[in-house]
């Protein structure tokens, strides 16, 4: 009896423009360069693509820093293109959803230019301007801060942005500071200034009125700010994001805009950062109105702190029981209201194989364990570009590679403040983890640079492009690409996919993840059991004494196995089964 919506049954697909497919030759990618692989997308079977943001940016952080918000950035092309590209998803009904960045925008923005140009400019609420404090009187300290020889001040308050450094900027213009929690080129729109929820509503019903299917809507869960902007406890490491995650008023915006804006056959997946979030606070975003925000369902960032030490350059390691007790906890705690986003990887994090799997002897076996976890729990899978050919992580050797604001400007500070001596000190981390790990090229073919561009790509190509691309893994029956076109066909073929309620059945296990899907329909009575090895070693799998010797076949799989029945067994390295119990 639960509700069908398009957007619980689609798979998404999720496209950074600026490293997909460049057809004009400048080493970046662009909107035509997509239009010519919506077959591609077609033929792997996804049903919405979302698109990282296109709209014109001074790229300060690729797009996420935006000064017009109804025009397509030049490198990637016209509005008219990109009208192209959406019907020519449309016509193939692939559904399509729009990044929708408006807890900050470029200072390069007309409100911003304007906004900084006097204290009693027009639009000077639009943002967060505020006088500096009296070192004397703060923890601060002035020398730390970047402010005119004459000027002997410190911010407003003590937090930091997530891209290191602080989250003030004094501005010279009128000797005040504005709040920016990423880069300074980033600064926070004011969301108590009812003309910005008004603009920013109508800019999103103008999109809407250009026939999107919705929104991917970034860290939308800092837009209200903690009243009198409070310091930040200066013990905690992660202060701004103590402070900032789901502010005061941040169901009453979410709920204007569900109210003016949205419906619910919209898909409306809010971007929530920060540490572990109440799943009351989780229910409220998700459960639809009037008594909760309507958002179709929310990206939480859980499962992607697990290998995050307490400092910057630390990694720790992730471990699989820690790794299912925060999908456990998601998967039963959205289970009868709410519906969940899955993802293990996107453009800010680093590969999935790398990450969760074993992207060296494992590669294929790992890759299409992952895809099974990733399409056979419950909830919407989200593949990001490169995913479904098994990309992996990239070996960067000197700080020259890196291009991304969130690596370069922490490794600055702490070469700076004489933290580390140079990039060989952080190289491990920043293979492991930088955000450009997922920003390489897409690899389509065996070629110098991927057949992704014929000029010269903003950031290198991952030299395993030889083995790894769509060319081989298309010609590849056995290629981890066919393999996740399987999965996407077999949610559209079976409703238990979908719509099955989900258990855990050995939660504790050191590398077996194994849970039941079911769906009990009016004289139906559908379980599919997903068995999963974690491990590059063999494991014995130990079926539960219920289902034990009920007669089963093999839905997919990513070894030649068959059955009749649900036994013990041993697994293979990365061996994923998923059992039809017939
Ligand atoms: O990301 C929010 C965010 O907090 C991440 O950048 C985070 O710092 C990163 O995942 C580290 O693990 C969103 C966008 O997805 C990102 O690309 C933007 O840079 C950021 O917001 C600012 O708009």
């Amino acid at each position: 009896d639960e509700e069908r919506r398009w957007w619980k049954e689609a798979v998404v697909y999720q496209i950074y423009p600026r490293s997909f497919n460049d057809t004009d030759g400048d080493g970046v990618g662009d909107i035509l360069g997509i239009i010519e692989k919506v077959d591609y997308l077609d033929d792997l079977g996804v049903d919405c693509i979302w698109l990282n943001p296109v709209y014109e940016s001074p790229n300060a952080d690729n797009g996420y820093d935006i000064s017009d918000y109804r025009a397509i950035m030049d490198e990637f092309g016209t509005m008219s293109e990109w009208e192209e590209l959406r019907d020519a998803l449309h016509e193939r009904g692939i559904r399509l959803i729009m990044d929708l960045v408006v807890n900050h925008t470029s200072d390069e923005h007309a409100w911003f230019v304007n906004s900084r140009a006097s204290t009693d400019a027009d639009k000077r609420d639009y943002y967060w301007w505020r006088e500096g404090r009296d070192p004397e009187k703060t923890d601060l300290d002035a020398d730390d801060y970047d402010t005119p020889d004459n000027v002997e001040e410190v911010p407003p308050n003590n937090w930091e942005s997530f891209f290191g450094g602080p989250a003030w900027t004094y501005d010279d213009q009128t000797g005040e500071w504005y709040l920016h929690l990423f880069d300074r080129k980033q600064p926070d729109l004011n969301w108590e200034n009812e003309a910005v929820r008004n603009d920013v509503f109508e800019m999103m019903e103008w999109w809407l009125d250009h026939g999107i299917d919705g929104f991917r809507m970034d860290v939308i869960n800092l837009i209200s700010k903690p009243d009198g902007l409070p310091d930040a406890d200066p013990e905690n490491d992660i202060k701004t994001i103590d402070r900032a995650v789901n502010g005061p008023q941040i169901h009453d915006y979410l709920g204007e805009m569900r109210d003016r804006v949205l419906d619910a056959d919209l898909l409306t997946v809010g971007e929530m950062v920060g540490d572990e979030m109440p799943m009351e606070t989780a229910r409220q975003y998700v459960t639809p109105g009037p008594d909760g925000d309507g958002l179709s369902m929310i990206f939480h960032f859980e499962h992607m702190l697990l290998d995050q030490g307490d400092e910057v350059w630390e990694l720790v390691e992730w471990e699989l029981p820690d790794l299912k007790a925060v999908m456990d906890r998601w998967q039963v705690g959205l289970g009868d209201e709410g519906w969940n986003s899955l993802y293990l990887n996107n453009h800010d994090q680093p590969r999935q194989v790398s990450r969760f799997g074993n992207d060296d002897e494992y590669r294929r076996e790992s890759a299409k364990l992952l895809a099974t976890l990733l399409h056979t729990l419950r909830g919407t899978p989200y593949i990001y570009q490169g995913e479904e050919l098994g990309m992996t992580n990239y070996p960067f050797d000197s700080l020259d590679e890196v291009r991304d604001v969130a690596t370069r400007n922490p490794i600055r500070n702490a070469i700076g403040a004489g933290i580390i001596d140079g990039f060989d000190d952080v190289k491990d981390i920043v293979r492991a983890k930088s955000r450009d790990n997922a920003r390489t090229p897409m690899q389509w073919d065996d070629s110098e640079h991927a057949g992704f561009t014929d000029g010269n790509p903003w950031i290198g190509v991952n030299p395993n492009n030889d083995r790894i691309n769509v060319e081989a893994e298309r010609a590849d029956s056995e290629s981890v690409w066919h393999y996740y076109r399987d999965l996407t066909s077999l949610r559209k073929d079976r409703d238990v996919v979908v719509y099955g309620d989900y258990e855990p059945l050995t939660p504790d296990h050191e590398s077996l993840w194994v849970y039941t899907r079911t769906l009990e329909a009016e004289d139906e009575h559908d379980t599919l059991l997903v068995v999963l090895n974690f491990d590059s070693d063999e494991t014995t799998f130990e079926p539960p004494a219920d289902i034990a010797g009920d007669s089963a076949e093999i839905l997919i799989s990513n070894y030649d196995v068959e059955v009749d029945t649900v036994e013990s067994t041993t697994l293979q390295p990365w061996e994923a089964r998923v059992y039809d119990l017939t």
